[in-house]
């Protein structure tokens, strides 16, 4: 949005960053005055329209991210072999599991109309241990949604794989808001153009050219257990930076509920909270060609959930109240990058008009 704003600033005023470039002592002649009244009128339009399209920006959510980096670390051969958790390019990860609050939001951006059931009445309404506390209203067509605040910083459950696919999508997209198609988020970094069963949901693949995605088990793996700092690190039995754990430091079979993210400060070596616990966590990989994986335990199960030897996996269409997900982003998904590739291109169009 900034990148667009920016080249509509440049193309609807151009004589205002021309006149700018040059400077007071080197402006085009005549009609002095009107000529600065007419900049500053530029100058205030320009900056007020890159506010208005900063504010709508600031609309959507925000996904907070680490980055991991250690590029081509080596797998974790304790437990399988070739192992899991080696990945050979830097990538950020949700610093926790995608929340109530953010599903929300990707609720009445998309599913005033909810063709592909991105919502689950039973299972999301629920405030127990096992809902996430999402309730809906209206009727098809103009449904709208809303989160009890206490679950609003909880992790989203009750979602499918094929929901956590079109959720990525729709931030790969820019967070649009729309009717549900591929627009929106049935094309992105997965093509599921309309994916509903477990075989077509199974056969969706990840593109070469994504932005935001559905955590790869290695990418979850390396971001949980890997102790970092080098290539050949070595890896925690928990994501915890421990090999051992306790009730204190994550959320499993104690409280019987989730609880709201990072609430147990024990951050992986990267910095991301509740791999370990508060709910299992989908990841892409196809396991017997008849499911997708989901790894780290919830606060339903025992501590050997949130081992790295731990492996499981479900139907991609199943919806529970101990299941969510956990995004990655490549490239590194920071404003001041799009800023910094904004004033480049704004920068590369000055030059031009030399
Ligand atoms: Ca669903
Ligand atoms: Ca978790």
């Amino acid at each position: 949005m900034v990148v667009f704003g920016l080249l509509i600033a440049v193309e609807m005023y151009p004589r205002f960053f021309v006149l700018s470039r040059l400077g007071p002592n080197r402006r085009l002649g005549g009609h002095k005055d009107k000529e600065e009244k007419m900049q500053k009128l530029f100058a205030v339009t320009a900056v007020l329209a890159l506010l208005c399209l900063g504010s709508l920006a600031q609309a959507n959510i925000t996904i907070d991210t680490v980055p991991v980096g250690d590029v081509g670390n080596a797998a974790d051969t304790r437990y399988a072999t070739p192992g899991y958790g080696s990945v050979g390019y830097a990538y950020n990860i949700g610093k926790y599991e995608v929340t109530a609050g953010q599903y929300t939001d990707f609720l009445n951006a998309v599913a005033a109309t909810d063709t592909y059931e991105l919502y689950n009445n039973w299972e999301m309404s629920r405030t127990d241990g096992y809902g996430c506390g999402i309730t809906r209203g209206g009727v098809s067509g103009s449904y709208t949604y809303s989160v009890a605040t206490d679950f609003i910083n909880r992790p989203v459950t009750a979602v499918s794989w094929g929901d956590c696919a079109r959720f990525a999508n729709w931030l790969h997209n820019g967070q649009p808001t729309g009717a549900q198609g591929l627009a929106t988020m049935e094309d992105g970094a997965y093509y599921v153009n309309g994916a509903t069963t477990d075989a077509a949901l199974n056969a969706v693949t990840h593109k070469a050219d994504w932005t935001w995605a559905i955590t790869s088990e290695d990418e979850w793996y390396k971001a949980a257990y890997y102790k970092g700092g080098s290539t050949s690190a070595g890896y925690w039995l928990y994501p915890t930076q421990s090999d051992s754990i306790t009730t204190g430091k994550a959320n499993y079979n104690s409280v019987g509920r989730t609880t709201g993210i990072g609430s147990y400060a024990y951050p992986s070596p990267y910095g991301t909270f509740d791999q370990g616990g508060n709910v299992y966590e989908w990841n892409e990989a196809l396991l017997y060609g008849a499911f997708r994986g989901v790894r780290g335990g919830s606060f339903d199960y025992g501590y050997v959930d949130l081992q790295a030897s731990y492996r499981t996996e479900s139907d991609p269409t199943y919806e529970v109240g101990m299941v969510g997900f956990r995004v990655s982003a490549v490239p590194e998904p920071s404003s001041l990058l799009v800023l910094g590739s904004g004033i480049l291109a704004l920068a590369g169009l000055i030059r031009r008009r030399r």
